[in-house]
């Protein structure tokens, strides 16, 4: 069905796989579009409780979008470029329903460090490499990583990562707050399937309402408090509210997801 992508799924997390490798699985429009739909669609799907997103190979994670394809655009072209991909991926990653984890098996640089900050958590392999190189092309990051970067890291890091097109690695990542968890390529694997199991024990529908209230937080001309009030008040509507707190007092473990 998908060209550019590989999807798995097992005991509710769904494994999506950039597979572009010998393209360093960059990103062209082909790809983000593909890309857009398996997560419409993985976000419809009860089945699926956690998403994790990485890239075929060992080399690299996503190495930005495809420097070959947009070589040749007007202005309106890259504005439209920007827009759509923002709009179809990069924002609907991040307000999406389930928690997106972004497996960083290698460089992730311009619109892929731009594709893993949307993601909700990020796991990295010792050896990544981190980056958004676009004034080196003459181009800003476009992909929403002049915001995203600077909310994750602050202003200054944000500044210098982009200013210098620098590269850093998956330790400097860690340091600075860019990536949760940092392990052996050999385990990363392993240990983001971990950290979704992890998550999988917890309500589904509360997971969905704190990324609510916590993105609600960084939209400008909203009230991240207010939405927090409203989401945590339907939450007392939810079955999964009954499920949890008579779990509780049950003192048994509450089983959210059948
Ligand atoms: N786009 C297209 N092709 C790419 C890209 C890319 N971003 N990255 C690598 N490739 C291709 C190479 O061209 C090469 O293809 P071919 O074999 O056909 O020549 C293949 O992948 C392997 O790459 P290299 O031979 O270069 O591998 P190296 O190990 O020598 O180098 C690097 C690896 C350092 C990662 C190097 O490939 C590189 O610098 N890549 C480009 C990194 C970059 O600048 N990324 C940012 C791109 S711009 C961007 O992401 C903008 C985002 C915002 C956009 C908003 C709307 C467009």
């Amino acid at each position: 069905m998908y060209q550019h992508l590989l999807i798995t799924s097992e005991n509710g997390i769904q494994t999506i796989t950039i597979n572009r490798p010998a393209q360093l699985n960059a990103l062209n429009k082909e790809t983000i579009s593909e890309l857009s739909m398996a997560f419409r669609v993985a976000d419809e799907d009860q089945a699926i409780g956690v998403i994790l997103l990485t890239g075929q190979g060992e080399k690299s994670f996503v190495a930005g979008a495809d420097i070959k394809e947009f070589v040749s655009f007007s202005i309106a072209q890259g504005g439209e470029l920007a827009y759509s991909g923002q709009e179809s991926l990069f924002n609907l990653i991040e307000n999406l329903s389930k928690p997106v984890i972004a497996v960083i098996n290698g460089y992730a640089l311009g619109g892929g460090l731009e594709l893993a900050m949307a993601c909700h958590l990020r796991v990295a392999a010792t050896g990544a490499l981190f980056g958004l190189p676009e004034v080196s092309l003459g181009l800003i990051p476009g992909y929403g990583g002049t915001q995203r970067l600077a909310q994750l890291v602050g202003k200054g890091r944000a500044n210098e990562l982009i200013f210098t097109a620098g590269m850093i690695s998956a330790e400097e990542a860690w340091r600075i707050g860019l990536v949760n968890h940092i392990v052996a390529p050999e385990d990363l694997l392993n240990k983001s399937h971990d950290l979704a199991k992890k998550i999988m024990k917890n309500s589904g529908s509360a997971i969905a309402s704190a990324i609510i209230a916590i993105n609600a937080g960084f939209t400008t001309g909203v009230n991240g408090y207010e939405i927090e009030i409203e989401a945590f008040g339907k939450c007392f509507g939810t079955q999964d509210f009954k499920i949890g707190t008579s779990a509780f007092i049950a003192k048994e473990k509450p089983g959210f997801r059948k």
